[in-house]
């Protein structure tokens, strides 16, 4: 890109370009051809560098579920900063690391009582994996090492998470990845659920596919499984009723631990703290990132059972009992933002509000069922998934379209994945911002029809 046309997406005229970033899961010519670029935000809206307004229909990336800009948390991080700017957390401590545990593992249901802090979901998964790998091993079970994900499963991007995961283009390219890993089957079936508003009537015998694998494998063969309590990234598949109790029932018969990957579910995206809450399910284990610092610093966690935490606090207490953990976990700057963003959670009950408004949400979403390329739609807590018929012979192009001209022409973000438009709003959003929202949503549809 040359400089021209660098001043006319808004940038000051530098030395640089837009060539040095290799952007992440992007086209990256296309993008560099016509970028999308945005330079500040605020509330529910995002701005283009020529000022104008975009309204956020994705919370980022899921993850600013108390709006953007937030003066408490952008106070809590610069004063964070100035005090205590890192901390180590291998074999010392900062209190904000302990508080920040302890807080989340109140909102955690039951006796997920303990929390390991990583900095991205992809890292949060990494180490749930590691972790029940070596909870069996400490226990005695060390033949327990085989892992069960669920196809169109998406758990970040390390060895462990496209390993378990369930996305073609995320695996094909790399390789023989974990051994010993297999899949559940998906839930979706848009002849039996189509515009299903919460969990699907149907499904829930699609657990039992469980006990097919265990027979196939054996139960002292398998370490756990994991699957997210709602699918988001490949398109957002609310779980059918009573398919996550079933997968509890089988996992808890053959001393299976249940993994709930909750990056996108938790804080408060269904309406609840956490998923597991929404749904009476307790698993073994729950990943979280995103939500937990409202997106403002990098940090991802998991939190674990009583009882998976006590199997390794036994030994010589002078001997590690995790050999696992990042530089960064529990970083400062990220507990400030924690602990700001939980504070903002509970003062303005975003997560009730969040339940509060699922229904009217859910009416608005369904409005556009009447346009003439949406075959499906789905909503469950502040989400919602507009399937779009594809354009012949080019899958995903239909959607992709919708967020190059959302961006540009209708000045809204959403994310695609596939020919379908995932929507997912700060928690915060008021009624009007909803019906600014969708009514954009509508005539970005009919543009592109
Ligand atoms: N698990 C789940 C369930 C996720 O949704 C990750 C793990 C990985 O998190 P990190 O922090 O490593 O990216 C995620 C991330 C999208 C989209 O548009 C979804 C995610 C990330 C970026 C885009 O669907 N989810």
């Amino acid at each position: 890109m040359d400089l021209a046309t660098e001043v006319d997406a808004g940038f000051e005229p530098t030395p640089n370009n837009l060539e040095a970033f290799f952007m992440p899961f992007t086209a990256n010519r296309a993008f560099k051809k016509r970028p999308r670029i945005v330079n500040r935000a605020e509330g529910v809206y995002y701005f283009k560098p020529d000022g104008t307004r975009v309204i956020d229909g994705s919370a980022g990336l899921w993850c600013c579920n108390a709006g953007h800009g937030r003066k408490p948390i952008v106070e809590a991080i610069q004063a964070q900063a100035a005090e205590l700017d890192f901390a180590p957390v291998f074999q010392f401590g900062h209190p904000k690391a302990f508080q920040l545990a302890s807080r989340i593992a109140l909102l955690a249901p039951g006796s997920l009582d303990h929390v390991f802090f990583a900095n991205s979901g992809s890292e949060s998964i990494d180490t749930a994996l590691k972790i029940a790998l070596a909870h069996h091993r400490v226990k005695g079970e060390a033949s327990r090492t085989r892992l069960i994900g669920r196809e169109r499963g998406y758990h970040g991007v390390g060895f462990g998470g496209i390993s378990v995961g369930g996305i073609v283009a995320n695996r094909r390219m790399f390789g023989a990845m974990l051994p010993g890993v297999d899949h559940l089957p998906h839930t979706y079936d848009r002849s039996k659920q189509a515009f299903s508003r919460g969990e699907p009537d149907w499904g829930a015998h699609l657990a039992d596919e469980l006990e097919r694998l265990v027979a196939l494998h054996g139960a002292d063969t398998i370490a756990a499984v994991v699957v997210e309590p709602m699918a988001g990234s490949t398109g957002v598949l609310p779980p059918p009723k009573g398919y996550l109790k079933r997968l509890r029932e089988i996992t808890a018969k053959h001393g299976i631990l249940l993994i709930f990957d909750e990056v996108i579910t938790g804080f408060g995206r269904l309406g609840a703290a956490f998923a597991a809450e929404r749904f009476g399910v307790e698993p073994d284990m729950i990943t979280f990132a995103k939500g937990v610092t409202s997106g403002t610093v990098p940090m991802g966690g998991v939190v674990v059972s009583k009882a998976i935490y006590d199997s390794f606090m036994q030994g010589p207490e002078h001997i590690i009992e995790l050999f696992h953990g990042y530089t960064y976990s529990a970083h400062p700057l990220a507990c400030a933002a924690g602990l700001a963003t939980l504070d903002i959670y509970r003062d303005e009950r975003l997560f009730e509000r969040a339940a509060a408004i699922e229904g009217t949400f859910a009416d608005k979403v369904f409005s556009l069922k009447d346009l003439p390329l949406v075959e499906d739609i789905r909503t469950i807590g502040l989400v919602g998934a507009i399937d779009l018929t594809p354009i012949p012979g080019s899958p995903g192009l239909r959607a992709l379209n919708a967020l190059e001209r959302g961006f540009h022409e209708f000045d809204v973000m959403t994310r695609v994945t596939g020919d379908t438009i995932a929507i997912s709003p700060p928690l915060t959003i008021t009624d009007a911002e909803m019906d600014e929202l969708v009514d954009k949503l509508r005539r970005l549809i009919t543009a592109i029809s």
